[in-house]
């Protein structure tokens, strides 16, 4: 994702796949030494926050549907191998991410909406409830993990909403607290972090809003309170610590397209026979393990979301 500022592995394609590994190696490593400083920070985050009020609905039932083709992603290598960019643009930002406010954390639905309204993060998982799926996850950078998360379908958010009928997408809004995330002052970014879906897709059986995960309300650096899972899409399309759901008629423009638009574009669907401009999107390394694998069209989710594109003529649309 750093099209700013150059790093390792942004080089020519016929060298990015190794070097770009071994950044991840590098990283994760980095990662994994800090979190050495895991339990301070869980001490902390005890005495700042307030307890979970909802902490009673997790992990929710489980809903079998969505099996895995590979182990769920350790927890603690999951919680410290991260993209959060309000925070910084490393790996390494679970540690900031505690700085995070997610009590009271208001949500405002507006836009083409029946009645725009707000609804507390913790009315709205009592209203909907919750449930366990364990998802794939596929980052753009060509690496990937697989998640137990609990939440409940965006379909039910969107319903709650009552959108007017000419609405065509939800356009998702993250917080923007300059004074608890210093990647916000980093000006060269769009901020605030902005994805949308089509109604189609936000009303897909697979669209998931994800407030928890491992068995517990989800951490601060997977993007609490409430965070968006679209697992045939890469990673940059799963939006965190959502704000604001709005109606309208005028495709989004993501943080990241307006930034790149070439590399990052509105349909982001997994496709490995399209490389990223500057790598190839053909295999995944699957985060803690140093196993690579190939990566399957839509993520392997095409059973639920190919139908959806059957109307995009070519490959390249799917994916950009
Ligand atoms: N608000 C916000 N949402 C975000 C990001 C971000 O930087 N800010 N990064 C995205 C990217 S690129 C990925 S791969 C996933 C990472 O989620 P994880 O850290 O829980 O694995 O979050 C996505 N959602
Ligand atoms: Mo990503």
């Amino acid at each position: 994702m750093n099209v700013i500022r150059r790093r390792g592995w942004d080089m020519p394609e016929s060298r990015a796949t190794p070097e770009h590994l071994f950044f991840n190696r590098r990283a994760l490593l980095a990662s994994l030494a800090a979190s050495g400083l895991a339990p301070n920070v869980a001490l902390a985050q005890r005495i700042t926050d307030q307890p979970d009020p909802t902490i009673d609905l997790y992990p929710g039932k489980h809903n079998g549907a969505f099996t895995l083709d590979r182990p769920v992603t350790d927890e603690k290598i999951n919680g410290n191998y991260n993209n959060f960019y309000e925070f910084n643009s490393s790996k390494n930002v679970a540690k900031q991410a505690q700085a995070l406010k997610i009590r009271p954390w208001t949500i405002k639905i507006d836009g083409m909406v029946e009645k725009p309204f707000e609804i507390g993060i913790d009315d709205l998982v009592r209203k909907v409830g919750v449930e366990e799926r364990l998802y794939r996850h596929r980052c753009v950078e060509a690496w990937s993990m697989a998640i137990p998360w609990s939440g409940f379908p965006l379909k039910k958010l969107v319903e709650m909403a009552k959108p007017l009928s000419a609405a065509t997408y939800v356009r998702m809004e993250t917080f923007m607290d300059k004074s608890v995330a210093p990647g916000l002052k980093q000006a060269w970014y769009p901020w605030p972090y902005v994805e949308g879906l089509t109604m189609a897709e936000a009303t897909n059986d697979l669209a998931f809003l994800a407030t928890g995960a491992y068995g517990k309300p989800i951490a601060k650096q997977h993007g609490a309170p409430i965070r968006l899972a679209v697992p045939w899409k890469y990673g940059f399309k799963s939006i965190k610590s959502i704000v604001k759901f709005s109606f309208v008629d005028k495709r989004p423009k993501g943080m990241w397209e307006e930034l790149q638009a070439s590399e990052y574009g509105f349909w982001a669907n997994v496709n490995p026979e399209v490389p990223h401009p500057r790598w190839s999107q053909a295999s995944e390394e699957l985060i803690g393990t140093g196993e690579r694998r190939p990566t399957l069209l839509f993520n392997g989710y095409g059973e639920y979301v190919a139908g959806l594109y059957k109307d995009l003529e070519s490959k390249e649309r799917l994916w950009a």
